[in-house]
């Protein structure tokens, strides 16, 4: 049995097979997705709708899952004279957002569900995990899709906004935690500032960082195994 991790997919669905296969994952093993399924990439609606029929699979919510569903929920609306009134401001702010983050090719698949898979795939959405904490081989790790925003170490998980968990920008120069080993996606380690290995998984001060930039044209997905700290790539560098 296997732990692995995975970073930031963004509708790279052919790349997360090929890391899977490379993973030789099977139902004996676990895996964690640190959330940003969505946007960007060519199968975004495919890649959610593969991970939430893999029962040994669980999903932390990233911004684009919590901007695709607020924007899901506005598309779904039932229009009349008032709800046209508002969808003009608020609504559309919302959804202008989610378009300049790549939601485009997310909305193009979701108009295209039947309402039954619309419902389905909003439910899963409405329900992800904001952070997992776990223990592998005697290491505790915590999971969260950005980082810690308004960090302190005293401070108990439950007390962070979702923004502080699924916006915020993590402080890699400084270990959050003496004991315990922060994953993140959300940043991609070619943006970290003086990374010798931008592209590849980023260890260090008691971070692991996963976001290797798929959706983006020279990104790649990447996942490693918690037990041996082994890394997988869909793509060589
Ligand atoms: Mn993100």
């Amino acid at each position: 049995m296997s732990t692995f991790v995975i970073g930031d997919i963004h509708g790279e669905y052919e790349q997360l097979k090929v890391l899977l296969a490379k993973m030789n994952f099977g139902k004996q093993d676990k895996l964690y997705v640190l959330g940003d399924l969505v946007d960007r990439g060519p199968d975004p609606i495919k890649t959610l709708q593969f991970l939430m029929r893999l029962s040994n699979c669980i999903c932390l919510v990233g911004n684009h899952e919590f901007m695709a569903y607020m924007g899901m929920k506005i598309l779904l609306k039932e229009v009349t004279e008032e709800s046209v009134c508002d969808f003009a401001e608020e609504d559309q702010e919302k959804l202008k957002e989610w378009m300049l983050n790549g939601g485009a090719v997310t909305i193009a698949d979701f108009v295209g569900l039947s309402r039954e898979e619309r419902k389905e795939v909003m439910e899963y959405l409405g329900n992800l995990e904001t952070y997992v904490e776990l223990e592998v081989n005697g290491q505790k790790y915590l999971m969260v899709h950005a980082g810690l925003g308004n960090f302190s170490e005293e401070k108990p998980m439950e007390e962070y906004t979702l923004d502080d968990l699924i916006w915020a920008r993590a402080d890699y120069s400084i270990p959050y935690y003496k004991d315990k080993i922060v994953v993140t996606g959300h940043t991609p380690t070619q943006t970290i500032p003086d990374n010798p290995h931008p592209g590849c998984i980023y260890r260090a001060n008691n971070h692991i960082v996963m976001d290797c930039g798929a959706g983006f044209k020279e990104g790649r997905l990447a996942g490693i195994c918690l037990e041996n700290g082994k890394e997988y790539y869909a793509k060589e560098n």
